[in-house]
């Protein structure tokens, strides 16, 4: 087997096992690892469990027992050296005998970095970098974000017609986007740590912020469920069904919905409108992601999807970069993220 496909498809394989344990292990990072044999044998696999419990590299170690010993480790994030609510996952390693670790991106978290030197001097053949973009663009995107500043990264999803509006005239936005545009929707959900929604939207469209499949039951892990804004949310609002947890902040400045939020370990957070609670967070700077998905209709009137984000001429446009145009359905999905000053 050529070793360059081989250490790809390992890595891929490293990057789904964390894909699938993404929403459970924050404050952490949703790391996967996978153990090969010398042969190259797939021997073992593990992701983060939640706070407290194993990382990646342990569980993997751990099913693969001895067969690990002269193996190959990956795992999508260099190994921790220190030691924190668990021991140091470089001592499981060396423990285990392995012969070399490949990692994607390096651990910014200064209490557990050192992990590749460590290895190093223990006689480990380390490599860094293996499908690094795929990684932090993907399943260690928020935590990254969060590790570096401290603060949980928010991607802004909305839906909006080809004429740019997100609610017709009368107000009415249900099924602007199609079903596939939806199933994401949920599935984004399922995977992030809290889903926001201001007053307002409650008020207006009496969402539920749930995480859905098609058919309509609950899925197996729900986020919180944040309400922010003044006002009083009414008794029988379907955001107090109780499906999930349900918190109140009663502010509209992200920085104080945003420090709240990270005091309870939320890492990943999906911003769902609506027009008021975005505009205030577009204005402070605190979109680090937008998920657009453009329904192809025409509406003719009705309000935008963006409220005012404190710009008042075309200078002042907030700027930024697209890094994908999909199509979902009859929908195009666009992904973005703030350009480069
Ligand atoms: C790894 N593998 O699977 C994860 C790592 O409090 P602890 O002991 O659980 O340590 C948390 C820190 O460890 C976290 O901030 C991050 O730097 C690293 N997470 N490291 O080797 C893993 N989840
Ligand atoms: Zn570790």
């Amino acid at each position: 087997m050529e070793d360059g496909s081989r250490d790809e498809r390992a890595m891929r394989a490293a990057i789904e096992l964390s894909t699938a344990v993404r929403g459970t292990t924050s404050p952490n990072p949703p790391v996967g690892a996978v153990v090969l044999d010398p042969a190259g044998r797939l021997v073992g696999q593990g992701a983060t469990q939640p706070p407290g419990g194993p990382h990646a590299e342990v569980v993997a170690l751990r099913q693969a027992g001895e067969r690990a010993r002269g193996g190959t480790v990956y795992v999508t994030l260099e190994p921790c050296d220190h030691h924190g609510r668990t021991p140091p996952c470089t001592r499981a390693l060396r423990d285990a005998g392995v012969a070399a670790v490949r990692y994607a991106v390096a651990d910014p978290n200064p209490a557990a970095a050192g992990g590749a030197a460590t290895l190093r001097a223990a006689g480990v053949d380390v490599r860094a970098g293996l499908l690094a973009g795929e990684v932090a663009a993907g399943p260690l995107r928020a935590w990254l974000h969060f590790a570096r500043t401290g603060r949980p990264h928010v991607t802004w999803k909305y839906a909006a017609t080809l004429d740019g509006r997100s609610a017709a005239a009368d107000g009415t936005s249900r099924w602007l986007s199609g079903a596939e545009s939806r199933a994401e929707v949920h599935r984004l959900r399922g995977m992030v740590d809290a889903v926001v929604a201001g007053i307002g939207t409650v008020l207006a469209d009496d969402p539920r912020l749930t995480a859905r499949t098609p058919d309509g039951a609950l899925a197996a892990r729900q986020p919180l469920r944040v309400v922010v804004g003044f006002g009083e949310v009414p008794a029988g609002a379907r955001v107090l069904d109780g499906a999930a947890e349900t918190l109140r902040v009663r502010s509209h400045d992200p920085h104080a919905v945003l420090t709240t939020l990270a005091e309870r370990g939320v890492v990943d957070v999906l911003l769902e409108g609506g027009p008021r609670v975005a505009g205030a967070f577009a204005a402070a700077g605190r979109i680090d992601r937008i998920l657009a998905y453009v329904a192809p209709l025409l509406l003719g009137a009705g309000p935008a999807a963006l409220g005012e984000a404190g710009v008042s001429t075309v200078t002042e446009a907030h700027r930024w970069t697209v890094e994908g145009v999909t199509m979902r359905g009859g929908d195009v999905r666009i992904s973005a993220v703030p350009a480069p000053r």
